[in-house]
C-alpha cells in the first residue's frame, strides 16, 4: 500500500535480537544533502556511481566521506548538524556469504523520519515514522561477498506527518537505532503473540504466524520450567492460534520473572524470554494480577541529558530506568512515540511497567484521511515489537489533541484497530481539556468513553493558575474509569535559587513548591491510579528560547541536563514511599 510518501514496509521477522545476526552497526559513510538533490538528480547518489572515462565525473562520493555512529542521531554527533532538517545518505560496506535455502532481512531498529533503502543499487524499500521498526527481504539482492546498503534519511517536519510541524522536542535525525541483518531458513517462524489469556492466570494463549511454504505444519512451544510442552498445527495460511494451561509464576514490578519460551518447527527455532501478567480495569482501578495497583511512574524521553542525543543503547537504557528506580516507579511513560527496544526488553528485565505511545502529538491533520492510515500503521508497528513484553501494560493512542468530529473519527478507529491487534492490554490516551469551575475540576473530552484508562495532562501551577488551594481541589469524573495524571511540573533551572512564589524564578524552590501543591491535590483524588511527573529529565527542545534558563532545553526535569538532583526530585521520591509502604 503506498500512501504518498508512505510506502509500507512489512514486519517480516519477529524477536530480532533472538535471531541469527548480522550486525551493520558501526561507522557508516554519510553524504549530507541539504536540498535533497542526490535523489532527483541525473546521477543519483543511490547509485554510488565512479567515474570511469576522462569526461566523467560524479558531484558526490562516499569515499573520503566523514562517518557518522549507527545507531545514533547525527545532530549529537557533528556541531554543524546540531539544528539540521534535510537529508543525509548513509552507506555501508559488509561481508556477506548467504547460504543456500536460507532468507535475509535487513531490520532498521528506526530512522527519523523517512527512509529510503537500496541494497547493491536496487531499492529495497521505504518506510515513514521516525520510532518504529521495518524490514525489507533483501535475499535476492545480496552477493556472495562484499555488499553495499545505502539509505536516504530525511527528517523534514510534515504537515502530514506524526508528529506533524511542531513539536516540543529536538528532531534528531538519521539512522538513531540498531540495524541487523538477519537470516531465517526459508520455511521460518515469522511472528507469534504468547500472553496469559485475558483475566485468567492459567492459561496463555495467542497466535503464531509461520512464513515461506505454508500449508499444515507442526509447531511445538516449550516452557522448560513451566514443564509445558505445547504442539499444535498451522493452517493452510501458516497460521496457528494456541492456547493451554500453565501456571506460571506471574510477572510483577517486584518479581520480573521471565520465562525462556521456545518455539520449535521442522525447519526452524526461536527462543525468547517471556514474562506473564494479568492487566484489568475494575470500576475506576487499574488491576495487575487480579490486585489494584498504583502506578508510581516517570515520563522519560528517549535522551540521554549529558550526551544531548537519543538514547539507543542497552546501557543507555539501564541508566535511564535506573533513575526511575530510584525515584521509587514501577511505572514509566516512555514520551512522546516508541522507545529503542533495549529499553522495552531492559523494563521486562527490571519490572518497571509501561505506556507506550505513538507520536501523535497535537496539530496533526486530522481531516486529511491520510492520518488515520499512518496512524493505525505506527500502532501496527509498535505492537507488532513489543507485544510479547508484559513490562507494557497500556498501549496509547495520542497526546493532547484538540477536540473535533474528524479527531473523534480517527482516535475512535485507532482505538479498535489496537485491540483488535492486542486484546489483552489496556488502550490509553493523554488529553488535556478539564473544565475548571471554582474549585471543581471536571475530565470532559468525551473521547475519554472509548479509552480504559484516562490520561490527564494538567499543569496547574505553570501554565494554569491554581484555581483555589491545591488540597480543596475537588475533581470529577464523570467516565468512571481510572486516571492517570499523565503530564504536570514546571520549570526550575538546576542550581538556580529564588522565590517559591514565583514561576518567573525558575527557581529550584517553585518547582519544589508546584510539586508539593500537586501532591496535596492528589492524596483527595479517590480515583487516581498514577502519576507520571513531567519529566525525567531536562530535554533539547528548539522552541525554548529563554536565554538565560532555557537555552534551547525544556527544564521542567526532576534532574537537570547533567542528571543532577533537583529539590523536587525529593518531593515526588517521597510520594512514592509513602505509596509504596501503603502497597505492602
Ligand atoms: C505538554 C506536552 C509535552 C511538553 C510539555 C511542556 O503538555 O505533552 O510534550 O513538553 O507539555 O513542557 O510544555
Amino acid at each position: 500500500m503506498a500512501l504518498g510518501l508512505f510506502v509500507q514496509a512489512q514486519w517480516l521477522v519477529a524477536n530480532v535480537a533472538g535471531r541469527n545476526t548480522l550486525s551493520l552497526n558501526g561507522s557508516w559513510a554519510v553524504i549530507v544533502d541539504p536540498f535533497n538533490v542526490g535523489e532527483s538528480n541525473w546521477k543519483p547518489i543511490w547509485k554510488d556511481q565512479h567515474a570511469t572515462g576522462v569526461h566523467d565525473f560524479y558531484e558526490y562520493a562516499f569515499d573520503n566521506a566523514i562517518g557518522l555512529q549507527v545507531p545514533g542521531d547525527w545532530n549529537s554527533q557533528r556541531n554543524d548538524l546540531l539544528y539540521y532538517e534535510g537529508t543525509v545518505w548513509y552507506k555501508k560496506i559488509f561481508q556477506y556469504q548467504p547460504a543456500h535455502g536460507q532468507l535475509s532481512f535487513l531490520c532498521f531498529g528506526g530512522a527519523n523520519y523517512i527512509a529510503d533503502v537500496y541494497c547493491n543499487g536496487i531499492k529495497a524499500g521505504s518506510h515513514e515514522g521516525g520510532f518504529t521498526p521495518f524490514q525489507f527481504e533483501v535475499t535476492h539482492l545480496l552477493k556472495a561477498g562484499t555488499n553495499e546498503v545505502i539509505v536516504r534519511v530525511n527528517n523534514w517536519r510534515r504537515v502530514d506527518g506524526i508528529p506533524a510541524l511542531n513539536y516540543d522536542w529536538w528532531n534528531y535525525g538519521g539512522i538513531t537505532r540498531d540495524v541487523d541483518l538477519v537470516t531465517t531458513p526459508t520455511n521460518y517462524i515469522q511472528d507469534y503473540f504468547i500472553q496469559l489469556k485475558k483475566n485468567d492466570t492459567s492459561h496463555i494463549a495467542g497466535w503464531i504466524q509461520l512464513a515461506g511454504n505454508n500449508g499444515l505444519h507442526k509447531v511445538t512451544i516449550h516452557i522448560p520450567e513451566l514443564k509445558v510442552q505445547y504442539t499444535t498445527q498451522t493452517n493452510a495460511t501458516g497460521r496457528a492460534d494456541i492456547d493451554f494451561t500453565a501456571y506460571p509464576a506471574l510477572w510483577s514490578p517486584e518479581h520480573p520473572r521471565l520465562y525462556q519460551v521456545q518455539i520449535t518447527t521442522a525447519t526452524d527455532t526461536v527462543t525468547e524470554a517471556i514474562g506473564f501478567r494479568t492487566i484489568a480495569v475494575k470500576g475506576t482501578e487499574i488491576v495487575l494480577n487480579g490486585k489494584p495497583i498504583f502506578l508510581r511512574g516517570i515520563n522519560i524521553h528517549e535522551q540521554i541529558p549529558q550526551r544531548a542525543g537519543r538514547a539507543y543503547s542497552t546501557t543507555d537504557a539501564t541508566m535511564l530506568l535506573g533513575w526511575a528506580k530510584q525515584l521509587g516507579c514501577n511505572f514509566v511513560r516512555l514520551t512522546h512515540y516508541p522507545h529503542n527496544e533495549h529499553m522495552v526488553r531492559m523494563a521486562d528485565k527490571m519490572g518497571i511497567l509501561l505506556w507506550e505511545e505513538i507520536p501523535l502529538w497535537q496539530g496533526i491533520q486530522f481531516s486529511n484521511p491520510v492520518i488515520l492510515a499512518k496512524a493505525n500503521r505506527l500502532l501496527d508497528e509498535m505492537i507488532e515489537r513489543d507485544k510479547n513484553r508484559s513490562a507494557i501494560i497500556l498501549w496509547s493512542l495520542s497526546n493532547e489533541t484538540t477536540p473535533s468530529e474528524s479527531r473523534d473519527t480517527t482516535l475512535t478507529a485507532m482505538a479498535a484497530h489496537a485491540r483488535a491487534l492486542d486484546p489483552t492490554r489496556l488502550i490509553t490516551s493523554a488529553f488535556n481539556h478539564v473544565a475548571y469551575k471554582n474549585n471543581t475540576i471536571t475530565i470532559d473530552d468525551s473521547l475519554s468513553k472509548v479509552l480504559d484508562v484516562v490520561g490527564v495532562n494538567e499543569y496547574i501551577g505553570w501554565y494554569t493558575p491554581w484555581p483555589g488551594p491545591p488540597d480543596a481541589m475537588v475533581w470529577k469524573n464523570p467516565f468512571h474509569k481510572p486516571l492517570i495524571m499523565s503530564e504536570f511540573g514546571g520549570e526550575a533551572l538546576y542550581g538556580h535559587h529564588g522565590s517559591k512564589d514565583t514561576a518567573s524564578s525558575w527557581s529550584e524552590e517553585y518547582q519544589e513548591q508546584l510539586y508539593k501543591d500537586q501532591v496535596a491535590m492528589f492524596k483527595k483524588i479517590p480515583f487516581l491510579c498514577g502519576t507520571t511527573p513531567w519529566v525525567l529529565a531536562d530535554f533539547r527542545s528548539p522552541g525554548r528560547l529563554q536565554p538565560l534558563y532555557q537555552q534551547g532545553w525544556n527544564r521542567k526535569g526532576l534532574l537537570s541536563d547533567k542528571g543532577y538532583r533537583k529539590k523536587a526530585w525529593y518531593v515526588i521520591q517521597k510520594f512514592y514511599g509513602e505509596k509504596e509502604n501503603i502497597a505492602h
